[in-house]
């Protein structure tokens, strides 16, 4: 028998995936599928369905027989790989073949797969063209060559999948609008049932997880730097609300190490030394984490993000934190009262001189200055 692997997190599950599943059936090219669910991953926790939910809702929208949803990875938990997943089910079925079901931009990623080699060589794969890959000459050329280099065996299903998605299916629960035509009614009947999607990450949640992972000394400092940042909020006209959470959160990557920074902030085109200062990418890294589990704002992302080097032209929330995270009350060294002052008179020159303070530090010290922080400075400088 043939037997294919289509991995997701299915949050939920609708019509694109059944239907792309019903047509990989349909053309032979497998006689049973096993939707393996993703277990959830150990960030993400209040934005995501938990895996049972998925599990069940997946279990619910197939037949059982031909298509089939599989817990294995919830039940092993943490990250799975697909190598070892698909190790686990060949072991399970030994009879049988194992087909591995993904979409062509997944194919072009392949080589950087945990086990990459043996992934390709050891295992068939079921690739899914929605979007005529193929007619790309660069995808064709890479995907011919791999398929050639690894002898790999690819089926390639080439179908018009229905344009739905799972984002927008959450959306639209969460609007309170019908999803008749975008999954299996019993699934909608328990989203309902449950409640799922309808709930959104507060303030209040996102300082409490805040509060659980930073040391007592700078969890203080954040509470300060929130309270100063809802003062300058007031005068300068920002957002109060933003201003406390961006000030409580600014720092919220503060005490992980320079490679769990550098981790968060992969995707983004960093030079080396930001890369190598966890004074400086503390706060990138902060904004990233918390965009990427609590989907904040973006006014508030980039009020974490700069709220160190500071850059040129920043909305008066960045500029508030900035300040904030420089005056709070536990502040103390030369020259903060009369930064103190000034912060609340005039924000602009404040920054001026906060910055000039922070660069004799540094020279002092013997530390490299980021190029950055004096492109900060030159433009808030009077001239
Ligand atoms: O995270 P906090 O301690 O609350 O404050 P912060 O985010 O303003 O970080 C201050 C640290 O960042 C301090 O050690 C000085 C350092 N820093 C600021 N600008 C630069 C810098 N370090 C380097 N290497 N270059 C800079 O331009
Ligand atoms: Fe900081
Ligand atoms: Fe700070």
């Amino acid at each position: 028998m043939k037997i294919g692997i289509f991995g997701g997190t299915f949050n939920p599950i609708h019509k694109g995936h059944t239907y792309t599943a019903q047509k990989i059936i349909e053309n032979n090219l497998a006689d049973k599928i096993l939707f393996m669910v993703t277990a959830t991953p150990p960030h993400k926790v209040y934005v995501d369905t938990s895996a049972q939910h998925r599990f069940n809702m997946t279990k619910t929208a197939l037949d059982g027989e031909s298509l089939v949803a599989c817990d294995f990875e919830i039940k092993k938990g943490g990250k799975s790989y697909s190598y070892e997943t698909l190790k686990a089910m060949q072991e399970k079925y030994p009879d049988d073949e194992i087909f591995f079901i993904m979409g062509a931009d997944m194919f072009m990623n392949m080589p950087n797969w945990y086990e990459a080699d043996r992934l390709r060589k050891e295992f068939s794969y079921i690739l899914v063209d929605r979007s005529d890959a193929f007619e790309n000459p660069v995808f064709k050329e890479f995907a011919e060559k791999q398929i050639k280099d690894f002898n790999m065996k690819v089926e390639i299903l080439k179908i018009k999948t229905p344009d739905i998605s799972s984002t927008e299916i959450r959306e639209r629960v969460k609007k309170g609008l019908d999803i008749k035509e975008m999954t299996d009614e019993k699934v909608e009947k328990y989203i309902a049932e449950n409640k799922l999607y309808r709930q959104t990450v507060t303030d209040d949640i996102i300082i409490d997880t805040i509060k659980s992972k930073l040391s007592e000394k700078r969890l203080k400092h954040c509470e300060n730097v929130a309270k100063v940042a809802v003062e300058l909020a007031r005068i300068y006209g920002a957002d109060e609300k933003a201003a406390y959470l961006a000030g409580y959160a600014h720092d919220a990557a503060k005490e992980i190490t320079l490679e769990e920074m550098n981790e968060l902030t992969l995707h983004l085109d960093l030079d080396e030394h930001i890369r190598s200062s966890k004074a400086l990418l503390h706060a990138l890294a902060g904004a990233c984490y918390l965009k990427k589990t609590f989907n904040i704002s973006e006014e508030v992302y980039n009020a974490c993000f700069y709220h160190t080097m500071g850059r040129c032209d920043m909305t008066v929330l960045e500029k508030v934190v900035f300040m904030a995270d420089y005056i709070e009350p536990g502040r103390n060294f030369e020259g903060i009262e009369e930064i103190r002052e000034l912060a609340y008179k005039d924000i602009d020159q404040a920054i001026v001189k906060a910055i000039d303070s922070t660069l004799t530090h540094l020279m002092k010290t013997n530390k490299k200055i980021y190029y950055k922080t004096v492109l900060t400075r030159n433009f808030y400088l009077k001239q």
